[in-house]
């Protein structure tokens, strides 16, 4: 009660909503065992933060559990994150070595040592795939490339034919893009800027090929960006940030909707809590417990919070995991068993080309992509290939690109009892179709430029990024898992809203459909369930 009024207070006095968000995610506002919630919402990426702006807004007093930290606070360099060049502690999530996703050069393993911490990025370990996901209020927005891409209609269809598609490109997109802050570039400035000519070789070498590009809009704040080239304000995309957090420039979702609901005296976050179960509860809602963590991963302290509505927003793996585990316990049977199947990796694979002496890609690279190679038409083998930056501050003649292929193959979340962890069924094999696509296209650019695969970034002698993605989607697909809105059909007042209820594939980068699918579906929720 203390902490919501003070919020509320701080709302009145016009604080601003970036401080706001801070006294919501401050360690004294944490949800305390045998707290009772109207609201409370698992993970504070996409899913989440939709979720929490809308029911704030509607009046619901919101309780966020998110995992991670809450990243407002600068280490000794000053910096809240670090950048790529110079991981620290605060890069990895409870690793003692880094697990770039490029992580070898010249063939060796240039990953490095770091003390074990519950830092930003989390790549998690699956028998067949490395699944790369943001730690921190804010989720994926904290580490991700802010490409905000809309799919394409016909595609959109294809994947999710119980959405009224219409909705969604005249209402539910242009929502989320606004909600994001979605900003374009200025194309008269792409071609003149310094950061991005590794995009225009790129460019260039693909038009001579046959292939179409695409701009592609970004959550970070290209008016930012040019003022980081002319050297007038701090770098951050400019000075090798991305992957590990970007200290400036980006319109990461604690400073939009998750700004906007904390602005509204509603919301409060708890950091560094994990959700370990949920199961109904004698009183009425459900039960939530968690453990509270401290930054070496040790549990400090287990909760147990009741809620009338519980909204699954951990991502595609927390939140299958979580379902899946409370399934196979018993603490929520009736969970269909649709729960935990149809998981993808969107079709990604990696991919390197090394370029002619004379073919500088710059030494200066932004951390944030701008184009992509649009080759989705390509019934044989579609791919939508964004020119991914290699920002080393040093020229190093290289073209990388993040391929999204539409890879058919699935795979399914099951509950080890044996090792009591839920374990994901997909083979590094099943990628072979995302690399036959993308081989189509990059096979005919070295080609037509006579160059050559770079085989010493993923590896030694391994041409494909082929075993990690950045895209997880799926485990707990809409109208199969849940109904068309994301409820758990048996479980009155439970919900799933993030990218688990995306069937494997999206045909561009994911959280703008993410966002806007939530967007869709708190809309429908909110007005009928509550
Ligand atoms: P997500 O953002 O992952 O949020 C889930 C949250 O739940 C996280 O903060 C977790 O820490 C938290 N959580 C999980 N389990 C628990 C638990 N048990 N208890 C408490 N908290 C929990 O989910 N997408 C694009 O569209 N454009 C890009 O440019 C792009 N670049 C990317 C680059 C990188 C390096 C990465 C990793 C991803 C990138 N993505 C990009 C993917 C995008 O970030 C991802 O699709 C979304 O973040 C997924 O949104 P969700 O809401 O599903």
């Amino acid at each position: 009660m203390t902490r919501r009024r003070t919020v509320l207070r701080a709302a009145v006095l016009g604080v601003p909503a970036a401080a706001l968000l801070a006294r919501a995610s401050a360690a004294g506002a944490a949800l305390s065992d045998g707290d009772h919630v109207p609201a409370l919402v698992i993970g504070t990426g996409y899913g989440g933060a939709v979720t929490a702006l809308r029911l704030t807004q509607a009046g619901i007093a919101t309780a966020m559990v998110e995992m991670g930290m809450a990243w407002t606070t600068a280490g000794s360099d000053g910096k809240v994150f670090c950048d790529m060049l110079n991981p620290d502690q605060r890069s990895y999530w409870l690793r003692t070595t880094t697990d770039q996703p490029v992580g070898y050069f010249l063939g060796i393993n240039v990953n490095k040592s770091i003390t074990r911490y519950t830092g930003v990025l989390d790549s998690e370990k699956f028998a067949g795939i490395r699944v790369y996901q943001g730690r921190g209020v804010g989720g994926g927005s904290l580490v991700n490339g802010g490409m905000a891409v809309v799919p394409k209609r016909d595609y959109f269809a294809q994947i999710l034919p119980s959405v009224d598609v219409a909705s969604m490109y005249d209402t539910y997109f242009p929502r989320a893009n606004a909600g994001l802050g979605v900003n374009a570039i200025d194309t008269a400035w792409f071609e003149t800027a310094d950061c991005y000519r590794f995009a225009r070789v790129s460019r260039d070498q693909a038009k001579a090929s046959g292939y179409t590009t695409t701009f592609l809009n970004n959550v970070y704040d290209f008016g930012y960006m040019k003022q980081e080239q002319a050297s007038t304000v701090p770098r951050s995309a400019l000075a090798s940030e991305v992957i590990y957090g970007n200290n400036y420039g980006k319109r990461s979702l604690d400073k939009t909707y998750l700004a906007a609901a904390a602005a509204t005296g509603r919301l409060s976050i708890t950091a560094q809590h994990v959700v370990t179960a949920v199961t109904p509860a004698a009183a009425g809602g459900y039960s939530v417990t968690m453990n509270q963590i401290d930054t070496s991963g040790a549990t400090v302290a287990t909760k147990t919070v009741r809620a009338d509505r519980v909204f699954f927003a951990a991502g595609s793996v927390g939140t299958s995991k979580l379902l899946v585990a409370m399934r196979a316990q018993g603490k929520l049977p009736d969970l269909p068993a649709a729960v935990g199947q149809g998981w993808g990796n969107n079709g990604n694979v990696m991919v390197a080309r090394a370029q002619h002496i004379w073919n500088t890609t710059g030494a200066l690279e932004s951390g944030m992509p701008a184009m992509g190679i649009d080759n989705w038409a390509d019934t044989a083998g579609p791919v939508f290939a964004e020119i991914a930056p290699f920002p080393a501050g040093t020229e190093l003649w290289i073209s990388l690109y993040l391929a999204i292929t539409k890879n058919p193959n699935r795979a399914a979340f099951t509950f080890n009892t044996s090792t009591g962890a839920v374990d994901l069924s997909w083979r590094t094999a099943q990628n072979q179709p995302a690399i036959d696509a993308a081989k189509r296209v990059f096979d005919k650019i070295n080609s037509a430029q006579a160059t050559v695969y770079r085989s010493d970034l993923f590896g030694s002698n391994k041409v494909w990024g082929d075993d990690l993605t950045y895209h997880p989607l799926g485990g707990c697909i809409l109208n199969q898992a849940t109904d068309n809105y994301g409820r758990l059909t048996g479980y009155p007042g439970l919900y799933v809203m993030d990218g688990s209820l995306i069937p494997g594939s999206t045909g561009v980068n994911p959280f703008v459909t993410i966002t806007a699918l939530a967007e869709r579906n708190i809309e429908k929720i909110l007005a009928t369930d509550i």
